[in-house]
């Protein structure tokens, strides 16, 4: 049945991507490759419409949304340096503005067979349909390379292709001026927004084979062509340049940049050199070099329903693995689209914004929405598109470097550096143009945590001189900033104020937001300089404080504590929300690395968190938060129920993301919840590569090709009933490797030529190979493990005299059981009993009457000798 499937499929679908060259024999793509999504109607011409039901598009210099009309098309262009003025407060203040929207005037009224895809494999979208016995089609794609929108207008018979072209400037007046003038094949939009002085202009061409063009005032008509090209190139005088940001007059921070006529003439006039064809296939190349590094197969077909049915469908549908696979693709190619070399970073719209005060002014938050937009970039293979982000923040770190001797004169005066050499403090927002003073709303852990993207951006690729040049660098002056800004309270160095983003307990002492994410950079900074060997001045001083940035604290509930006050989960002030949506007290879980396999007692502490924050927060970016940080306690089942609550309650027809159940679209948990999916398929946080580390039931068959993880290693997977078949680990720089999968020492493992390789085991479930750079290493007959279920229900009987009187529920599986406790903050656990026959226990000890707190843990053990994985924990007070 389903080699037939796959003949078929293969068959319908003839892709022309250029997949990347493989090894015979390596995991291949599987027939699931085919990702489009498709419509059988146009988007309505409304806002609601365009969040809803267009299609977006981009190359970094211009976000795109498609509606796909018949009688009018309609194409909203976003650049995203286009902004007013944010002076304004509440939800809707101006910020990002729509740059123009663009018709085509066909007139066709009365049609049939109407279809609008967008392919993924390739980046390019369609229109088709029949008007009056001729079949149209239309070709979109946004070219990077060629810094274009090209357009391919056809008919099936010769000049039967008619069209007015007709762009517009939207939201003309309160600081916004322009014209739009036809000449010749041109029609120019250009105008200027007063309040950063921004010059802008777009340009589009008309390129007809037969019949003939006509330009007037400012439309260009097009009568009984055969076909007919259109190419669109925007832009602005925005630069990357410091003094934009350091600049204080609005006015005068883009003074002395030229006006972009220039630049938008050549992107037009190159682009126009070339054949169409030859733009699609730069386009194609450009974009699937990107794109095919990552290939995911859940053993779906293409869906014979249309994509707003697959949507309403889910998660009852009977495609619905279809759409998870789509929803994941889709975040990277929103990331392919939004984030590329030399344009702006993706913004909380990413780069499609249709209005003229967009949600929260399209800003950049930096307290979670940035670093998600950028959470898939290395996981999923794409590592370059961060480059984006580097040159945007390097635009502006010369004002944080500013700001930073500010707060440092301001909060603790006795460090300041009296040269200014404080480090650089970290935004809370920002757009192109501003970075404002300090916000209450977050801590500054918001700055290491823009510095742990530069670290992971080194971690996994491993590039020695991008450390060396561009990343080391933002690390150590990070760490500059917090060795300053901390102070010692009570015998540790806390941030003095200290917010836990949005958290309604704000200027507060030591929040594990700033305390981890401190901790984090810290660390990170020395790792990156002793492996470039460097001696600077401050590293000692890091060294000598990161043990005392004291970032994880156990609270009363068996919890990490979110605030230093708070004792049982939640309880530090009545004015905070327990089912907050940021879960910003476990970043060190996730993004970060702090909290991993080898602190089992802090990721059931997390565990403890994520419970008790509940599934209530239906905001979108929150529910891909959780996927990811469910995935990294392993537990599969709750990570893709967060992602199936997602898909089913925010995903709108096109995929955008509602952010919260009403139709305000925000990009950030389309590129989360493609994070989200690759930590349940790999992870290496411990720098332990660790593939399916969290696949759910309901994807017990799969395979997957091409993920990132630290080490740059690139690895594949395909498995059967929820266990690997066979494992890839390409090494593409060489280097130890340690691998964890279930009996995995006990496998076969050779080179993709076949030769054995020699490895090392630790335990049955880890093994270690000294890799040679390029080589790949496979691994198949992995002997199936079959879990052991965990004891439940562990419970304090009696706590007496140095005595505690246990008891829990059994475990079918065990012939014995192992009790653990962890002491106050202790991270890990230290093993107190083992071989206990029953399921009770009286655990004695001299001192346990000087202890305040501990978590008890009891673990299965089967009569192999396996141990369970999870166990049963419960929390000792002193009585
Ligand atoms: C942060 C989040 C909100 C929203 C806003 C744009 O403040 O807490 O949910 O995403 O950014």
């Amino acid at each position: 049945m389903k080699k037939t499937f796959v003949i078929l499929l293969a068959a319908i679908f003839t892709c022309s991507c250029s997949s990347a060259v493989q090894n015979p024999g390596l995991i291949a793509d599987g027939p699931g490759k085919v990702l489009r999504l498709w419509y059988d109607e146009p988007a309505p011409d409304s806002d609601a419409g365009w969040e809803n039901r267009s299609i977006p598009m981009g190359n970094g210099y211009m976000g795109v949304n498609v509606f796909g009309g018949t009688a009018t098309e309609r194409i909203q262009i976003t650049e995203n340096s286009l902004y007013s003025s944010t002076e304004g407060s509440g939800f809707r203040r101006g910020g990002l503005n729509n740059f123009a929207e663009v018709y085509l005037d066909f007139g066709h009224n009365n049609t049939s067979n109407y279809e609008r895809d967008l392919n993924l494999n390739e980046g390019v979208s369609h229109v088709k349909y029949e008007h009056d016995g001729v079949a149209y089609s239309r070709e979109y794609f946004t070219s990077y390379p060629d810094k274009v929108m090209a357009i391919r207008l056809s008919a099936s018979k010769a000049g039967a292709l008619s069209f007015t072209l007709r762009p517009t400037i939207p939201f003309l007046g309160s600081g916004k001026s322009g014209t739009v003038v036809a000449k010749g094949d041109t029609i120019t939009l250009a105008g200027v927004m007063s309040y950063f002085n921004i010059q802008f202009e777009g340009q589009f061409k008309v390129i007809p084979s037969g019949g003939t063009m006509k330009a007037a005032n400012n439309t260009i008509s097009v009568s009984d062509a055969d076909s007919t090209v259109i190419l669109i190139a925007v832009g602005t005088n925005y630069q990357f340049d410091p003094k934009v940001f350091l600049t204080e007059k609005n006015a005068e921070k883009l003074a002395g940049f030229p006006h972009p006529h220039a630049k938008v003439s050549g992107y037009l006039a190159d682009a126009a050199a070339k054949p169409y064809e030859k733009l699609l296939a730069n386009h194609k190349a450009d974009y699937t070099e990107l794109y095919d590094r990552v290939n995911l197969d859940l053993g779906a077909a293409e869906p014979a329903m249309t994509t707003d049915e697959l949507v309403d469908a889910y998660p009852a549908g009977p495609s619905s693995r279809y759409l998870e696979v789509l929803a994941f693709q889709f975040g990277r190619y929103m990331l392919i689209c939004s984030s590329r070399n030399g344009t702006l970073p993706p913004n909380l719209q990413g780069i499609w914004n249709v209005y003229k005060d967009p949600p929260w002014a399209s800003q950049y938050l930096h307290d979670t929405n940035l670093q998600m937009a950028y959470a898939p970039v290395f996981s999923t293979n794409m590592p370059e598109l961060f480059d984006c982000y580097v040159r945007y923040f390097n635009a502006y770190v010369p004002l944080q470097e500013v700001h930073a001797t500010q707060y440092i004169k301001q909060f603790n005066p006795s460090q300041v550096d009296p040269d200014g050499d404080n480090g650089w403090a970290g935004p809370f927002w920002s757009n192109p143009y501003t970075v404002p003073g300090r916000s209450i709303v977050a801590g500054f852990g918001t700055g290491s945590w823009i510095a742990q993207m530069f670290w992971d951006y080194y971690d996994y690729t491993r590039d020695k001189s991008l450390l060396a040049e561009k990343l080391y660098p933002v690390m150590y002056e990070q760490a500059n900033f917090v060795s300053r800004f901390v102070q010692d309270i009570d015998g540790a160095l806390l941030a003095k104020p200290s917010s836990s983003p949005e958290q309604k307990l704000r200027d507060t002492v030591g929040t594990t937001f700033d305390q981890q994410m401190f901790y984090e950079n810290h660390h990170n900074t020395l790792t990156a300089a002793n492996i470039l060997g460097r001696s600077d001045s401050r590293l000692a001083t890091y060294k000598t404080q990161l043990p005392l940035l004291d970032p994880i604290q156990i609270g009363k509930s068996g919890q990490i504590k979110e605030f230093r006050q708070e004792e049982y989960y939640c309880d530090a002030s009545k004015a905070l929300d327990p089912a907050h949506r940021h879960n910003s007290m476990l970043l060190g879980l996730y993004p970060g690395q702090l909290i991993n396999n080898t602190t089992p007692a802090w990721l059931d502490a997390a565990k403890v968190c994520l419970t008790k924050r509940t599934h209530k927060s239906g905001i979108g970016w929150s529910r891909a938060e959780k996927i990811s940080m469910w995935a990294r306690v392993h537990d599969g089942e709750e990570a893709y129920s967060y992602y199936k609550e997602l898909l089913g309650g925010n995903y709108m027809h096109n995929l955008f993301n509602d952010h919260r159940g009403g139709q305000l679209f925000q990009a950030d948990a389309n590129y989360g919840a493609t994070a989200g999916v690759a930590e349940m398929f790999l992870q290496s946080q411990d720098q332990v590569v660790a593939p399916l580390t969290a696949i759910p039931a309901a994807w017990s068959d799969g395979s997957y090709r091409g993920l990132l993880a630290r080490g740059n290693f690139e690895v594949s997977a395909q498995w059967t009933n929820g266990h690997a078949s066979r494992l890839e680990v390409l090494s593409k720089s060489g280097g130890t490797l340690e691998l964890r999968y279930p009996n995995v020492a006990k496998a076969v493992i050779k080179t993709s030529t076949g030769q054995k390789a020699d490895f090392t085991a630790k335990g049955s479930d880890q093994v270690r190979i000294e890799t040679a750079k390029g080589q790949t290493y496979v691994v198949t007959d992995i002997p199936v493990c079959i879990p052991v279920t965990a004891p439940s229900n562990l419970m304090i009987v009696k706590d007496v005299k140095n005595q505690i009187e246990l008891s829990w529920t059994g475990s079918a599986d065990a012939a014995s059981y192992n009790l653990y406790r962890a002491v106050g903050n202790a991270p890990a656990y230290e093993r107190i009993a083992s071989d206990i026959a029953g399921t009770n226990f009286v655990y004695k000890a001299p001192n346990l009457e000087q202890i305040d707190q501990m978590t008890l843990k009891v673990t299965a053990v089967r009569a192999d000798g396996r141990q369970s994985y999870e166990g049963a924990t419960v929390i000792r007070l002193l009585p």
